[in-house]
């Protein structure tokens, strides 16, 4: 590895979440295509480095990480930025949101695109399951739009924060994904301090950065398109 890190992703993956922090730290990295046709994630190499067989892990100089929350909060402690400081009064806050992205939506959104993987392959058991998640997702936005339309320093703020590049891939995602499922319950006009805060990112660097590397179109959070990719599969 000649820099400092490296990045393994498929484009439009969670990855993504890892490269925005990244960029908008302004480090360098080097990435590694993880092949999703050829299922790379499954393969003894990738298994090394993370044995759940997931997507992301970024190489750093203390070995291995995995799971997008604690690699985002491992760069943001590391470089001092994208997080309230472990000692500031805003830090419980913060941190108690990025956990509900990682471990409650984040989740959820995994299970309504993977329901094979929870409970089994039977079609109709998929259509309940995603229905349940839709009222969850619905609420979980409704919260999410609230905490946008307050005045936090850790969200939706002229510097985004970790927790900012969390959670704009995971909305792009629900418009996009299942790409046969009915994702007509997604509705951004709904969630208005969420879309001034995805329009906010659009303008960064990093997030231009991230559209060029993985093929994600000029409005990538507020007005998604499918992902053309220079290389690999967004799936
Ligand atoms: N809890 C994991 C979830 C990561 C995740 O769901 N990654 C997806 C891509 S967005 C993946 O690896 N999917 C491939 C698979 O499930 O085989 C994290 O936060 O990093």
């Amino acid at each position: 590895m000649t820099q400092t890190y490296r990045l393994h992703y498929a484009p439009d993956n969670a990855s993504l979440i890892i490269r925005l922090a990244l960029e908008e730290l302004g480090l360098s990295y080097e990435t590694s295509l993880v092949d999703r046709r050829s299922r790379a994630q499954d393969g003894a190499a990738y298994r090394r480095l993370n044995p759940n067989g997931l997507i992301p892990v970024l190489e750093t100089p203390d070995g291995p990480m995995f799971e997008t929350a604690a690699i985002l909060l491992w760069l943001a402690d590391r470089h001092g930025a994208l997080a309230p400081e472990a000692i500031s009064p805003e830090r419980a806050a913060f941190l108690k949101w990025l956990f509900f992205a990682s471990n409650t939506l984040h989740a959820d959104l995994r299970m309504s695109f993977y329901p094979e993987k929870y409970i089994g392959s039977d079609p109709s058991h998929h259509a309940a399951l995603r229905a349940g998640l839709r009222e969850r997702l619905k609420a979980h936005l409704g919260h999410l739009d609230d905490l946008a339309s307050q005045d936090l320093s850790w969200f939706g703020a002229e510097t985004p924060s970790a927790l900012d590049y969390y959670i704009a891939p995971m909305l792009r995602w629900m418009a996009l994904y299942p790409e046969q499922g009915d994702r007509s319950w997604y509705d951004l006009s709904t969630y208005p301090h969420l879309h001034a805060l995805l329009s906010k990112l659009e303008s960064r660097p990093a997030v231009h950065a991230a559209i060029k590397a993985e093929g994600l179109g000029e409005t990538p959070f507020t007005k998604p398109l499918p992902a053309n990719p220079p290389e690999g599969s967004a799936t």
